[in-house]
C-alpha cells in the first residue's frame, strides 16, 4: 500500500516487506537528490551589489550603464543625489525594446501606482519612488544574457533619464 503524505507531497510506503522497502528507497532517492540540487543552486547563486544614482538634480542616471552576470541575485541600491529640485525618480528595468512602451504605460497607470503599471510583464524590476536625498533598493534575479534598458518612469523623465543593464553570460566575467 502507498500512502500520500500530504504535508510534503512525498509518497511514503507502508513497510510490509523488504522488497517493498527497497522499491520505496529506489523511488524516493532521486527525489531527494533533486531536492538537494535545487537547494544547492539557490545557495550558490552569485550575489551582486549594484549601485546607481541620479546625476545630482539632473534628469540622468549615473552611471547609465550597469553590468551583471546572468542568474545572479542582484541587490540594486538607487540613490537620489539631488539637492535642489524636489522631484521623485525611480529605476525601472524592462525587456529589450520595451522602454518607450513602458513609459507610456506608466503614464496611463498614473501617480497612484507610483508610475509603475502593475503586472506589466515587460517590467523585470522596479524600485519605489525615491525623493531628493533618499535612497531605495530592490533585489531581482538577473535575466538571460542581453542588453536591457532601464529608465525613470516619472512623466517626461524616461526620454532622457535612461540607461542599460548589460547581462553577461555565466562565467564570462
Ligand atoms: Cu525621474
Amino acid at each position: 500500500m502507498w500512502n500520500v503524505n500530504r504535508q510534503d507531497d512525498v509518497l511514503t510506503p507502508t513497510p510490509s516487506s523488504p522488497r517493498r522497502r527497497f522499491l520505496a528507497l529506489a523511488l524516493l532517492t532521486p527525489v531527494a537528490i533533486l531536492r538537494g540540487r535545487v537547494r544547492a543552486a539557490a545557495e550558490q547563486r552569485e550575489h551582486v551589489e549594484l549601485t546607481i544614482a541620479t546625476d545630482g538634480d539632473l534628469l540622468a542616471f549615473k552611471p547609465d550603464r550597469l553590468t551583471c552576470p546572468t542568474g545572479a541575485l542582484v541587490h540594486l541600491t538607487f540613490q537620489h543625489t539631488g539637492k535642489y529640485i524636489s522631484q521623485e525618480h525611480n529605476w525601472v528595468l524592462t525587456i529589450p525594446g520595451a522602454a518607450e512602451a513602458v513609459a507610456q504605460a506608466a503614464l496611463a497607470a498614473g501617480e497612484k501606482s507610483g508610475w509603475v503599471p502593475q503586472g506589466d510583464r515587460r517590467i523585470l524590476a522596479a524600485t519605489p519612488q525615491c525623493g531628493k536625498g533618499e535612497h531605495t533598493s530592490i533585489s531581482f534575479v538577473a535575466p538571460a544574457p542581453g542588453t536591457y534598458p532601464f529608465l525613470c518612469t516619472n512623466p517626461g523623465h524616461g526620454a532622457v533619464m535612461h540607461g542599460v543593464l548589460v547581462v553577461t553570460p555565466a562565467g564570462a566575467h
